[in-house]
């Protein structure tokens, strides 16, 4: 299995390094080959150079297309080159390598889910403490996932995700931008896609600076509603990719 890990990066040089050291460090799975390629999202500090000194692979976006765009991008690279699956992993540190395994174990016991969500909120997996102020959206988002898409999710922001062919497609062709991770979620049930989610662990971002403010969480909630609603009627028009199981959660 050919699996590429994506790395979103806007001016990232703070965390990267440590980020790609520890992938490098990580034990080889039998049977899984993988690949990293960060995404430098039009930075304007060190983060390409510093992407390139630890070996990596470097999508260099001509300017800044913000974190739905430079996702997208690599996910067109992933199916373009025929990767089995690819997992979208912060650049700011945030989602431990070390819990990749846990992503790819429903992939590799023959489950094969479609895209599968690594949920800091489940079984106590992890010791991540957000803000009251994101917990509140993250459990309105639930709710209204739940209930346009019928899709229960614990963690409908989590970037740190696995896409399988079936969802490479999909979103090789469409992928929201903005603040893109629970529209797509509501994309993905609206195509039949089997999305489940696992426990993993977060942690603090290593290092640079949060793009989120107060005033950016109150856009945030109006904006990604009404596009939560829209994406899942939009994509239910179309024609579904193929039969596949009902998501499960
Ligand atoms: N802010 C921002 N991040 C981007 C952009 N393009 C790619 N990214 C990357 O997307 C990932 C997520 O962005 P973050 O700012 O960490 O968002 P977050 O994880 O929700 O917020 P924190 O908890 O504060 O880290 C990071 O790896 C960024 O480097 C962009 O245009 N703006
Ligand atoms: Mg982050």
């Amino acid at each position: 299995m050919r699996l590429l890990l994506i790395i979103p990066a806007f001016n990232e040089q703070a965390s990267l390094g440590g980020l790609l050291a520890e992938i490098k460090a990580l034990p080889t799975q039998a049977g899984v080959q993988i690949e990293a390629v960060v995404v430098d999202d039009g930075s304007s500090d060190r983060t390409q150079e510093v992407a390139r000194a630890h070996g990596a692979r470097v999508l260099r976006l001509c300017r800044n297309l913000g974190i739905g765009g430079a996702v997208q991008a690599g996910i067109q690279l992933a199916h373009r080159e025929g990767f089995d699956a690819a997992v979208q992993m912060d650049g700011d540190g945030q989602h431990p390598p070390a819990e990749l395994q846990k992503l790819l174990a429903p992939v590799t016991g023959g489950d094969a889910p479609d895209l599968v969500v690594g949920t800091r909120y489940r079984d106590g997996a992890s010791q991540f403490r957000s803000t009251m102020l994101r917990r509140l959206g993250s459990a309105w988002l639930r709710g209204i996932l739940r209930l346009v898409t019928r899709l229960r999710i614990s963690d409908p922001t989590s970037g740190f995700r696995l896409y399988g062919a079936r969802a490479l497609r999909l979103f090789s062709d469409t992928y929201p931008y903005d603040f893109p991770e629970p529209e797509s979620l509501a994309m993905a049930r609206a195509a039949g896609l089997a999305v489940i989610e696992v426990p993993i662990a977060m942690r603090e971002r290593q290092g640079g600076q949060s793009s989120i403010s107060g005033y950016t969480s109150i856009y945030y909630m109006f904006k990604v509603t009404v596009a939560v609603v829209l994406a899942y009627l939009r994509t239910n028009r179309r024609a579904r990719p193929d039969e596949a199981p009902d998501a499960v959660a």
